[in-house]
């Protein structure tokens, strides 16, 4: 029982993490389709005990597909979330294709895109002090893993770290730059600005699923060395006065969201820690002391400035996890 799933780009990282979410979380089901390029068609997957044949995606794959979760890439959500949608199918998007469209074109179906994973672990945590003291400004710094470069970034670190450690010289497809025991700005373009696409998604994401086009926001992204987990220091600026014990009261009571805040035994989110995991972990909660200001009255010094450490995982929640999230709402 349930509806006809179709995952697009099934071989990929975030195609794998789909099925493991739906299975973990029982996701209902009555059949699975599993689409990726022609060069991919034929492989074979098992899952939950049956065994799939991965199929081509073409434009008749989506004919009684009720729900389709997409990870393929922005040219083949353009080309083909639109065709999916006209079928009648309801589709989860994965990539940057429609985030910021505000007219997607809705047939029989839907579609709904699922925000940048930088986005998703950046909000899990600024979003229940958002809603609490109202962000008027966010300063982010990402440390960013391979993982959000896809599975064949993450077999470049791993080959490079061994390739260094045996003195070779280190195999550079993926990225252009030694990226074992080095770090570099995010590979995204850059734009005339000087920011990259992935700190602009940062902005203009934040704004739209806040809903507030006036929140200031700013970051650097940084591609770091680590397999599958997005770490991000996060500077707040709020509205209105929010004390460090209340932001991390607000954090434990946050679903999805775990506090790992020891200062006496300094220990706080890692990249490692969240790895595999559902939630995204918060530490590091203080005041910005370089910052206080007088808020409200003059008498009385208030906080309005925080700073703030997150770490998750971001093949799962920063994609798979949110997508399926998102999937079971829609149900
Ligand atoms: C990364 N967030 O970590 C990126 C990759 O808009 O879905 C995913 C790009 C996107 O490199």
């Amino acid at each position: 029982d349930g509806p006809s799933i179709a995952v697009v780009g099934v071989t990929g990282a975030v195609g794998q993490e789909f099925l493991s979410v739906l299975s973990d979380r029982s996701f209902p089901y009555r059949s699975i389709k599993m689409l990726a390029s022609k060069r991919s068609a034929g492989k074979k997957y098992t899952f939950e005990d049956n065994e799939y044949v991965v199929e081509e995606l073409t434009g008749e794959s989506f004919k009684g597909v009720d729900i389709a979760l997409f990870s393929a890439g922005g040219s083949i959500s353009k080309e083909f979330g639109s065709v999916a949608v006209e079928c009648g199918t309801v589709v989860v998007d994965n990539s940057s294709a429609f985030r910021m469209v505000d007219d997607v074109k809705l047939g029989n179906g839907a579609l709904v895109a699922n925000p940048n994973c930088s986005t998703i672990i950046c909000l899990m945590a600024a979003t229940p002090l958002h809603r609490r003291a109202k962000v008027l400004r966010m300063v982010v710094s990402t440390y960013q893993a391979a993982s959000g470069a896809g599975a064949a970034a993450m077999e470049e670190l791993e080959l490079q770290t061994r390739e260094v450690l045996e003195g070779k010289r280190p195999t550079c497809n993926i990225f252009k730059q030694q990226y074992a025991f080095n770090l570099f700005s995010h590979n995204a373009p850059v734009l005339p600005n000087g920011y990259n696409e992935e700190e602009m998604k940062l902005v203009k994401e934040t704004r739209k699923i806040w809903n507030d086009k006036d929140v200031k926001v700013t970051a650097t992204c940084i591609r770091v060395p680590v397999m599958r987990a997005h770490a991000e220091s996060v500077n707040l600026q709020f509205a209105s006065p929010l004390d460090e014990n209340e932001a991390k009261d607000i954090l434990k009571k946050a679903p999805g969201v775990v506090v790992i805040d020891d200062r006496a035994s300094n220990r706080f989110p890692t990249p490692l820690e969240v790895s595999n995991k559902d939630d995204v972990a918060v530490g590091r909660i203080r005041q910005d002391e370089s910052q206080d200001g007088n808020h409200g009255s003059v008498n009385h010094k208030q906080t309005v400035r925080l700073d703030i450490f997150v770490c998750g995982d971001q093949i799962r929640k920063g994609a798979a996890l949110n997508a399926v999230q998102i999937a079971e709402m829609l149900l």
